[in-house]
């Protein structure tokens, strides 16, 4: 049905754009378009984390629901592949571009493209540093900073009665990436209001499984009376529990390890004891992408700003909630 559709919907397009009736946000002069009449070019990060296979299976399932055709594509963590990928889709004339950039710099000149084309621009999961906003209509995603807080808040309590020093390696996500470099912030602000919480190492392990084991294997070689492990994945901090076991530690013990994401197998990680605290950062956007793309293309005003709701889990709470997790 869609395949037959979709050129039908091309065609009216043309039409429009010949007749001059199109209007900025893509709806007809006749009022909105048809959800099958819209397309919409999604360019991913890449399949990093299980946060990432989460969030793409949430989004292709919410677009299919609503019968709107989806282009989609996985920059494999590089910002050139999604710079090339949204270039594409201005190229097709799609209705909306809806991207989550893999780092915050660098998106002025293509979303410049994109706004003299006319195409509306839709930030999920991931900010940008630009300063003009009108270069896209919304950013639906976390509130990354308020994430590393909550990490610090339940290590500042954890440790509240102790005056020994906390010796602290961090696993960063992709350099230059929002919720690396807003993890990072939120976490040091908050304890920095005790000098025995020291960050002795921190590193980048790109988000992975592999690159949290690498990081974390090299630096407990240089730090071995390391206290805490807070990675910013829960996937870096599942590779760094693989380290901790293989240089004969209890991870979650010996090792405590907060990380953030609240993925199924970082939740079974922390209900089996190995991990002891995670922030949760839903990937479940897809719903409410739609929704922005339905009211942007109905010409609506949308909210600049959506953030999305989480919580957090100790190990008693991930028990409870393992049964019923989505992700
Ligand atoms: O926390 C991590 C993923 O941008 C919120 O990216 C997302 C982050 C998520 O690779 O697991």
């Amino acid at each position: 049905m869609k395949k037959i559709l979709a050129p039908i919907a091309a065609a009216g397009a043309v039409l429009l754009a010949l007749t001059g009736c199109a209007q900025s946000g893509g709806g007809s002069a006749d009022g909105p378009k048809d959800p099958s009449e819209i397309i919409v070019g999604f360019a991913q990060v890449g399949a990093e984390s299980g946060w990432r296979t989460a969030n793409t299976k949430d989004i292709q399932a919410a677009f299919e629901d609503a019968g709107i055709e989806l282009k989609f594509s996985d920059a494999q963590q590089k910002q050139e592949n999604q710079i090339q990928a949204i270039r594409s889709y201005i190229q097709q004339g799609v209705d909306v571009i809806a991207f989550s950039p893999v780092i915050e710099s660098g998106w002025d000149a293509v979303l410049k493209e994109a706004k003299d084309a006319e195409i509306p621009v839709v930030l999920t999961d991931r900010a940008i540093d630009s300063t003009d906003d009108s270069l896209y209509v919304s950013f639906l995603g976390s509130d990354f900073i308020e994430e590393g807080k909550k990490a610090g808040e339940w290590l500042v309590e954890e440790y509240s009665s102790s005056t020994e020093p906390v010796n602290i390696i961090q696993l960063e996500g992709t350099t230059g990436a929002a919720p690396a470099l807003d993890r990072a912030e939120g976490f040091a602000d908050v304890i920095a209001a005790d000098d025995k919480f020291q960050v002795v190492e921190s590193q980048t392990g790109d988000f992975t499984r592999a690159g949290g084991k690498q990081v974390t294997e090299a630096l407990l070689k240089s730090n071995p009376d390391v206290d805490v492990i807070y990675a910013h994945n829960d996937d870096m901090g599942l590779g760094a529990i693989e380290a901790i076991e293989a240089a004969g530690m209890v991870p979650g013990t010996d090792i405590k390890i907060i990380t953030v994401d609240a993925v199924k197998d970082g939740m079974q990680a922390l209900a089996d004891g190995k991990i002891n605290f995670i922030v949760e950062c839903s990937p479940l956007l897809g719903n409410q992408l739609v929704e922005i793309v339905e009211k942007v293309v109905a010409g609506e005003d949308v909210e600049k700003r959506i953030i999305t709701e989480e919580t957090t889990f100790t190990q008693e709470q991930a028990v409870e909630a393992l049964p019923d997790r989505k992700y």
